[in-house]
């Protein structure tokens, strides 16, 4: 069954990872709905968004949240936006998946202390596209 996917990665806290987000949307998009596909964006840069309306941004960004069937972060690059969006689907029930490269960052303990999160901690990216296999078609 097709799902609807709200992809979380940061975006003012740094866009050096927006490649590795953009490659994980367009495996999702084989078979299921990324509502967020502007976070991997190659264009979208730090300073273009600081000129964007943040009350659109964050009305849109938290409706798409509840209309979502799960969430997938990637978390390897620290951001606020991305800690607040999967703080906001716990508190809508939705799943939550967080996917971090454990060789190049710890992660929060808010994050890997919360029971309700699933966390799945890589180090080589092509470890990552079974595990989405088994979460969105398992
Ligand atoms: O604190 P950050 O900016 O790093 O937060 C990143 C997270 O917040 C992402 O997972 C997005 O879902 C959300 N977010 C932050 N900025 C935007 C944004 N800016 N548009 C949509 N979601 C955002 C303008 C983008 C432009 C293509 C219209």
């Amino acid at each position: 069954m097709e799902k609807k996917v709200y992809f979380a990665g940061s975006i003012r806290g740094g866009r050096q990872d927006a490649g590795l987000y953009k490659r994980i949307i367009q495996y999702i998009q084989r078979g299921h709905v990324v509502l967020t596909e502007h976070v991997g964006d190659l264009s979208l840069s730090k300073t273009e968004a600081m000129q964007d309306r943040d009350t659109a941004i964050y009305e849109q960004d938290t409706a798409w949240l509840r209309e979502s069937d799960l969430l997938i972060a990637e978390c390897t690059t620290p951001s606020l936006g991305v800690g607040y969006e999967l703080a906001y689907a716990e508190a809508h029930g939705k799943p939550v998946h967080i996917f971090y490269d454990a060789s190049r960052t710890r992660l929060s303990a808010m994050l890997t202390g919360d029971k309700y999160f699933h966390i799945h901690p890589y180090r080589a990216e092509a470890e990552i596209y079974p595990v989405l296999d088994t979460l969105l078609d398992g």
